[in-house]
């Protein structure tokens, strides 16, 4: 099976496997997991933050962000098509009493600077208070886009104007330094508090990081232990981390190479609706647009020849390229798509 459904299906490597059966661990409640602490010092130091606490996922991780920026009632900027917005759960209500305010993203992830300006509420009695902007880095929803340090820092300035903090979900934001070729530092000094994922396409497998000042992590320490996140001898999933953090970081271009290859091979298959230019790191969008297939059978036919991908709307759908999809596979996918909409169906 060549699975593109998403870059969380990377098995952990050989060389994870062993080191998490072996690695030395403690009570992490108690803070006595050393193995944990040098994987949440690694990310503190990667990230330039004073702090980093480890969390089950990247789901909790931004919850508890949230939770630990806000009080119940204030309000949060955030894209529409933001992972937060769309794909969490609503947690932030649910669990934080917290007001999302979406805004459009734009197709390459930003969210326009005049309009978030413009969205800051005055104080006023019947207003919640505007306290944080969410921002994604690269950005899922949107063609997987990274955001330049640039427009990171214009944020930051105008967050900063009005006192506002802003937490980066950059759960995939290795894969923007690799594509930006920079520093992750680079990315996150533009944000209050970042979290970001070791389970995508660093490939260990279980776990994110939250990483901000010695305050903000205290009270994400507490926030989440009330959600359940409190974990003991985490050190043995700590111990995969630090490989991912350590070894995986580079072959990331990989992906995107691949990403970009089969991206060029898709756009030119009649039926596929593809805007290559706008590829730029693992995950391509594309549209089917064929006379004889729908999307659910589009789905069968690849399944049927062993390869899956996601559906996000009808019609539409996701391949997110990773460590176990050879350049081989990238042509073998191109191919029977190509057989199953040119030559098969025509
Ligand atoms: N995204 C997953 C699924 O939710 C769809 C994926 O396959 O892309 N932020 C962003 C930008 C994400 O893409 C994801 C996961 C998360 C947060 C949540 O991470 P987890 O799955 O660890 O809770």
């Amino acid at each position: 099976m060549i699975d593109l459904r998403s870059d969380t299906l990377t098995q952990p490597t050989p060389t994870m496997r062993q080191a998490m059966a072996n690695a030395k661990v403690g009570d992490d409640v108690f803070e006595e997991d050393p193995t944990l602490k040098k994987l949440e010092a690694l990310a503190a130091k990667k990230t330039g933050k004073e702090s980093a606490l480890f969390v089950p996922s990247g789901t909790m991780g931004n919850l508890i962000s949230v939770l630990s920026h806000c009080q119940r009632g204030d309000e949060v900027l955030l894209g529409d098509r933001s992972h937060i917005f769309l794909h969490e759960v609503g947690g932030m209500s649910a669990l934080g009493g917290v007001h999302p305010r979406t805004l459009p993203n734009n197709e390459d992830g930003t969210l326009p600077l005049p309009l978030v300006e413009q969205s800051i509420r005055k104080l006023d009695i019947h207003y919640p208070l505007t306290r944080l902007i969410c921002l994604e880095n690269t950005h899922n929803h949107c063609q997987g886009s990274p955001l330049s340090p640039e427009y990171m820092a214009s944020m930051a300035a105008l967050a900063e104007k009005h006192g506002l903090k802003i937490h980066l979900d950059g759960a995939r934001l290795f894969n923007a330094a690799v594509a930006l070729d920079i520093e992750v530092e680079a990315l996150t000094r533009h944000a209050d508090s970042v979290m970001f994922c070791l389970s995508k396409g660093l490939s260990a497998p279980v776990g994110s990081l939250v990483c901000g000042d010695r305050n903000f992590i205290q009270r994400a320490r507490k926030n989440r232990k009330m959600v359940g996140g409190g974990m003991r001898q985490a050190g043995h999933l700590a111990a995969a981390g630090l490989i991912a953090l350590e070894n995986m970081v580079e072959r990331l271009k990989d992906d995107h190479l691949h990403a970009g290859l089969l991206a060029e091979k898709l756009a030119s298959i009649d039926g596929i609706e593809l805007d290559q230019t706008q590829v730029k790191t693992n995950i391509i969008f594309f549209k089917l647009n064929h006379p004889k297939i729908d999307g659910d059978t589009f789905l069968t036919l690849l399944e049927e020849r062993s390869i899956k991908i996601l559906m996000v709307d009808p019609g539409v759908f996701r391949a997110v390229l990773h460590r176990e999809v050879s350049r081989e596979q990238v042509q073998t996918v191109a191919q029977t798509i190509h057989s199953i909409l040119i030559e098969q169906y025509k």
